[in-house]
């Protein structure tokens, strides 16, 4: 590491912020590639990001475990369950980074308050909640789901119990014998509420709007299984290849076809009406929307908890507290001694990009106030100059592993690096994305997103901003992604030395931007692209 002579603070190559699946993906990854001269910030104790911060009673992944892992550290012969909880996923993580020495990489308890682009001088001055760090690239890896949100709730200041988020879990509240309100019903409230049933003396669930429920189908893996995972690797591998195909064929009915997720709907219905017998309640559970429009929710313990006669279902939010009185939105009242809010994350409104300040002087969070969350391929901005964003804007995935997508990320990261060394030495050349890219790129995406479950699905999800864009998801399939940014095409971004503070000036037409990967698209719209390997 070399000295940047600005007072305290340390140069790096590349500087990682957030060490959860995807800051140390791209620490595993960047170590490997030879690259030593990087660090990864973290605000919290550990490495795990949102497996380290969900701690909640029933917390687990709703992704099998087998594809839900790192290609690169196959753990086959060892998850003790096909859908793992949290604790062994975070175990898995902490494992990883053992594994491959990325200890001397982490610096904990450092939270990035600013990061600023210093164009003279082509680097990030990041300044953290301990020290200042200058870094020629800087991958933002802070999680799409890392700050949740409470909604301003009328009189929840006067609640005379312990009130927090689930992602925030308060292991100290005493919840055995406790009337417990939980106010939501997505993907963390479905796992919650039957753990609580098993505990609380009651529990009163708000739902605003029911999710369409699978069955979820969990099981321990048997001793001889994962003997055969240990022995035979090709096996593990064959099986997170099937996983992967399932779920890849299942990705055109989501992204062309909402109509051919009706399947699912009545399998839903079904194991609705096997495990709800009160037609009231079974009705107040009924979706009104489209499945897949929302995120499909798996879980065999969901139902089953709602029936039991300590567990009221209230079909609306939450209006107001008085006290230990909660008024919900129809008018219903009911008492608690403890709030939970499982009411989701600022996804399309992420507090870094308050923090992220680039070329033109302007936060990411001001460049985007217009037209919502844009990034070419999801991962650079154009103003942003070597900036990479991992599981940045539309890089989501509604029916399977979000690994797969940082993956594909990582292999961009590191020719991005290997772009930037061609260019020239350390710090004497950066590259900023063409917004004629950007802008061609994000077209591309808002055309597609249009035909999808998530935008025709007729619901509201935390996928659309508030001005009802999808920002969040990627509209085709994880192989689609990983061919998009396989490689860094040059002809995306401009050069930056030194020198000239502002870009090469733009050479080609907005239609002559049309990029390989969108040339890809369209090949496979017209009949489909060559075979890929699985990311196996
Ligand atoms: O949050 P959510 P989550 N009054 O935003 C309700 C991932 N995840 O933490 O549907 C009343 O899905 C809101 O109601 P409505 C996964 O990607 C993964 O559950 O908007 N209610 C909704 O029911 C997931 O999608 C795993 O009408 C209010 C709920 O709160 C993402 O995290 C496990 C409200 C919020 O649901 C977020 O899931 C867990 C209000 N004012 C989570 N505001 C895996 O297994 C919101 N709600 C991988």
């Amino acid at each position: 590491m070399r000295s940047t002579g600005r007072g305290p603070g340390r140069h790096v190559r590349v500087a990682v912020v957030g060490a959860g699946f995807s800051g140390l993906g791209a620490a595993v990854r960047l170590g490997r590639a030879g690259v030593r001269d990087f660090v990864v910030l973290e605000r919290a104790p550990g490495v795990g990001g949102t497996w380290r911060d969900n701690t909640y009673p029933g917390c687990a992944c709703d992704v099998p475990s087998l594809l839900y892992s790192y290609s690169f550290a196959p753990h086959a012969g060892r998850w003790p369950r096909t859908f793992s909880g949290q604790r062994d996923i975070r175990a898995y993580l902490e494992a990883v980074a053992d594994a491959e020495g990325i200890g001397p990489h982490l610096r904990f308890g450092r939270e990035v308050l600013e990061m600023r682009w210093d164009s003279a001088r082509l680097h990030w001055e990041i300044t953290t909640s301990r020290e200042r760090w200058t870094a020629d690239v800087a991958v933002c890896a802070a999680g799409p789901l890392s700050e949740p949100v409470i909604p301003p709730i009328a009189g929840l200041d006067s609640f005379l119990g312990p009130v927090f988020h689930s992602a925030r879990w308060d292991h100290t509240a005493e919840l055995r014998g406790k009337r417990v309100a939980v106010i939501g019903t997505g993907a963390s409230a479905v796992q919650l509420v039957p753990a609580l049933a098993a505990t609380a003396a009651g529990v009163r669930l708000f739902q605003r709007t029911p999710p369409w429920v699978l069955p979820r189908p969990d099981r321990r893996v048997p001793a001889a299984e994962r003997l055969l995972y240990e022995r035979l690797p090709a096996t593990a591998a064959a099986r997170r290849a099937l996983l992967w195909g399932v779920r890849e064929l299942v990705t055109r009915a989501f992204t062309r076809l909402p109509n051919a997720l009706a399947g699912y709907e009545a399998l839903a219905r079904a194991h609705l009406r096997w495990a709800v017998r009160d037609p009231g309640l079974r009705s107040r559970l009924t979706p009104d929307y489209r499945i897949g429009c929302k995120r499909i929710l798996l879980s065999s313990a969901y139902y089953p908890a709602l029936v039991q006669p300590h567990v009221e279902t209230i079909a609306a939010s939450l209006a107001e507290v008085r006290g230990r009185r909660l008024i919900a939105g129809d008018g219903t009242r009911t008492e608690a001694d403890v709030i939970v809010f499982a009411t989701g994350f600022r996804a399309t409104e992420p507090p870094i990009a308050h923090r992220v300040t680039g070329s033109d002087g302007l936060t990411l969070a001001e460049t985007w106030r217009d037209g919502g969350m844009r990034a070419l391929r999801g991962t650079s901005v154009a103003g942003f100059p070597n900036l990479l964003m991992l599981l940045g804007p539309n890089t989501g995935l509604g029916n399977t592993s979000l690994v797969l997508m940082i993956e594909s990320q990582l292999d961009y990261l590191l020719d991005y690096l290997r772009l930037l060394e061609e260019y020239g030495a350390a710090g004497s050349v950066a590259l900023t994305p063409r917004p004629a890219a950007v802008r061609s790129w994000n077209a591309r995406l808002d055309a597609r997103l249009g035909r999808t479950v998530w935008n025709t699905g007729g619901c509201a999800s935390w996928y659309r901003d508030a001005e009802g864009r999808n920002t969040t998801l990627w509209p085709g399939s994880t192989r689609e992604f990983r061919r998009a940014v396989r490689r860094v095409d040059p002809g995306e971004y401009a050069r930056l030395t030194p020198a000239e503070a502002e870009p090469e000036p733009e050479t080609e037409t907005e239609a002559e931007t049309e990029t390989e990967a969108e040339a890809e698209t369209e090949a496979e719209a017209d009949g489909g692209p060559e075979p890929v390997a699985p990311p196996v």
